[in-house]
């Protein structure tokens, strides 16, 4: 019970300027409830769906369990849990990409799509933490969140117009508007992060994001995408019963 208790005692609101700790907070919470909230759904579906109701979960509960670290982090030594986030992230976002094949599956989607997309999300997460953490002077941060930058173009493109995009178009129906609604947050939910990247990093865009947090972004982020994305393939499981 005292070390429940001593667990509130943490919650940044005693310090109510803290937003990093803030955020770190509420996003556990909302990480914990959107788990709780897949999972118990999962019977409900048809058996075709929960695959990818599972995988909805999972990408949550990851990101509850390194939120709950990186809230303790942050709250011992008030610098940002890089190392944390990124382990988050090359776990989570590969899953977001099998979200992707597994709803394109009935429409003939490949392995061979899933790990192009796969392969590609890792690039753009492995050059993001080494501008991020490792060369992080002089123009490091700059070169590497461009390679980052286009490893993601890459995979927008792949989604919009590649060829996840004709099988998504050959299914037509609920399958492709969940397809487009899952694209739109890549395009744009995504979008988020090179803007948290660029308010936290030294480079010729210093000043441009001048005083955003980089954590409060990407904490925003997280909960937009994670969440958003398994609502969009709850939505999906339940249009197609
Ligand atoms: C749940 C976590 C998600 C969806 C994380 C996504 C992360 C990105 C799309 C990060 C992208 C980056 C760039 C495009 C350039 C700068 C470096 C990154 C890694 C922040």
């Amino acid at each position: 019970m005292e070390k429940f208790l001593s667990l509130f005692a943490m919650v940044p609101a005693v310090d109510n300027s803290d937003y990093v700790g803030f955020t770190f907070f509420v996003g556990c919470m909302a990480m914990m409830a959107a788990s709780a909230f897949f999972f118990l759904s999962m019977n409900s579906h048809d058996n075709k769906w929960r695959t990818s109701i599972l995988v909805s979960g999972l990408i949550t509960f990851i990101a509850a369990v390194h939120y709950w670290y990186m809230r303790e982090y942050w709250i011992t030594n008030q610098t940002s849990p890089t190392f944390f986030r990124y382990v988050d992230w090359i776990l989570t976002v590969p899953l977001m990409c099998v979200e992707f094949y597994l709803i394109l599956k009935a429409a003939g989607a490949t392995t061979k799509l899933m790990w192009r997309m796969i392969m590609l999300s890792v690039v753009m997460l492995v050059t993001g933490y080494l501008g991020e953490a490792v060369y992080t002077t002089g123009v490091g941060p700059a070169a590497w969140g461009l390679i980052s930058g286009i490893a993601y173009f890459v995979i927008v493109y792949d989604i919009w117009m590649g060829e996840a995009k004709k099988l998504a178009t050959s299914a037509g129906g609920a399958t492709l508007s969940a397809h487009n609604m899952l694209c739109k947050f890549v395009l744009i939910g995504w979008a988020i992060y090179p803007i948290g990247y660029m308010a936290g990093t030294e480079g010729w865009y210093s000043g441009i994001f001048g005083g955003l947090e980089m954590d409060v972004i990407y904490n925003v982020g997280d909960a937009i995408n994670k969440i958003g994305f398994g609502l969009v393939v709850y939505n999906l499981a339940v249009q197609s019963k």
